[in-house]
């Protein structure tokens, strides 16, 4: 979608501090951290929200699940962090593409 601010983030004409990317989806720092580690886990095709999702999205919906963990430890959250993903405007979405926040204080 043009005028999507994350799939803009996916082309790479607006910046953001990748810290993983595939085929499939990128993941990249928040603008507005919550925690000391917070970075957005979404996919490159343009999905709205959870809401707009899909029983033929399981795949990627799995995708993001099982990935944020392995990106968390790569940021130093091995030892726990939060995940949410705000829902419709009512559920507090602000960026109408689906992400899932990650957050958390990397432990010593
Ligand atoms: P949400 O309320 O779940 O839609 O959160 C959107 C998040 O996106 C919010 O924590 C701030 C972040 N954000 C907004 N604009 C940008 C941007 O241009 N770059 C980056 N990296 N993050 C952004």
């Amino acid at each position: 979608m043009s005028d999507c601010l994350f799939c803009k983030i996916v082309a790479g004409t607006i910046p953001a501090k990748v810290v993983y990317e595939d085929d499939d989806v990128i993941a990249f720092n928040d603008i507005r951290p919550a925690a000391p580690v917070h970075f957005l886990l979404i996919p490159k095709r343009h999905i709205e929200s959870l809401l707009t999702t899909s029983m033929e999205d399981q795949a990627l919906l799995g995708k993001m699940l099982a990935l944020a963990p392995v990106i968390a430890r790569e940021q130093g959250l091995g030892a726990g962090f939060k995940t949410a993903i705000n829902t419709g405007l009512a559920g507090g979405q602000e960026v109408f593409h689906l992400h899932l926040h990650v957050l958390g204080t990397p432990q010593e």
